[in-house]
């Protein structure tokens, strides 16, 4: 699944993703983002992984499992989250990173909406820099430009804090693809090569459940954009809401949202559920008529 080349010149754009010393191809499936939340709040997971020790044995599981990315993050950006001091971010992901660089073998991205973070994980070595803020910050985007690693360009409404206080779109899918769009050439012309930027509509980041079924829905849109495309729809309310049970387990709910944008030809899932994703999504692929991907 990693790194196969030699890569053919018809090879899809939304097959590759140019990482900062690294390249990328979902070949025989989308490539799979493993979650390590580095929190005491994250919305599922909070205060399991906060300890060192706890937060590399579980990216080494996740790695294990079949994870081909590993996406470490120290701030929980869920709805009304409180917003977490720099240092205390930084003293949060930055022991965890270091070790996942020296000693697994995937790309390690960071995922912050912090300059100083972003800029202290590019220097001990991370692949992508993740921003649910879209590198909106005009720092992030002249880091981006020194170290060129692979981008994620996320669609988010506002903030954390405020961006489900009623969310309303006129055409949700066109919205945010031109979003998307506009924020990519942004980066290409600071010298960010179009490969590097993988584009996210941000589910359950100021959307409703109606916005997110319709971007999820309309996936071919924005893989019609011609860039890799990743989905971040693990365990989050809007299953709860579509399961018609907000207590309910959403593992099996993740997994088939998963199948369906793997049948979609999305390049990458970040998810929690690892080892159920890529089992489901494998066997999937292997039977689906008319798969995007190779088998
Ligand atoms: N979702 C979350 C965090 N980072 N990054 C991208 N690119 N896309 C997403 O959809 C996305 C993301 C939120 O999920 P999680 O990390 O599980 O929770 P929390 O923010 O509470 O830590």
């Amino acid at each position: 699944m990693n790194q196969t080349p030699p890569f053919t010149e018809s090879t899809s754009p939304n097959r590759l993703w140019q990482l900062r010393t690294r390249r990328l191809e979902a070949q025989k499936r989308p490539l799979l983002m493993g979650i390590v939340n580095v929190t005491p709040d994250s919305f599922s997971d909070g205060g399991k992984f906060l300890d060192r020790s706890a937060a590399v044995e579980h990216a080494r599981r996740l790695v294990e499992e079949g994870a081909d990315i590993i996406d470490v993050g120290g701030e929980s950006t869920r709805p009304y989250a409180q917003p977490v001091e720099e240092s205390e971010e930084l003293a949060r992901v930055l022991p965890v990173i270091e070790e996942l660089v020296r000693t697994v073998s995937v790309p390690i991205s960071v995922d912050t909406r912090k300059p100083m973070v972003a800029r202290a994980a590019l220097e001990v070595g991370v692949e992508i820099l993740n921003d649910v803020e879209g590198l909106r910050r005009p720092e992030m985007r002249e880091i981006a430009a020194e170290f060129l690693p692979g981008v994620c360009v996320m669609h988010m409404r506002e903030t954390p804090e405020t961006m489900q206080d009623d969310p309303t779109y006129e055409d949700v899918v066109a919205e945010v693809c031109s979003y998307l769009a506009r924020r990519r050439d942004e980066l290409v012309a600071m010298g960010i090569s179009a490969d590097r930027v993988c584009l996210d509509p941000g589910i359950g980041f100021g959307k409703k459940t109606e916005h997110n079924v319709a971007l999820l829905r309309g996936v071919d849109q924005l893989l019609a954009l011609g860039a890799p495309v990743l989905i971040g729809h693990s365990r989050k309310g809007f299953l709860g809401k579509l399961m018609g049970n907000m207590e309910a387990d959403r593992t099996a709910a993740t997994v088939g949202v998963a199948v369906a944008m793997a049948m979609a030809g999305v390049t990458v899932l970040r998810v929690h559920d690892v080892l159920a994703v890529r089992h489901a999504v494998e066997c999937a692929l292997a039977v689906a008529p008319g798969s995007a991907f190779d088998r």
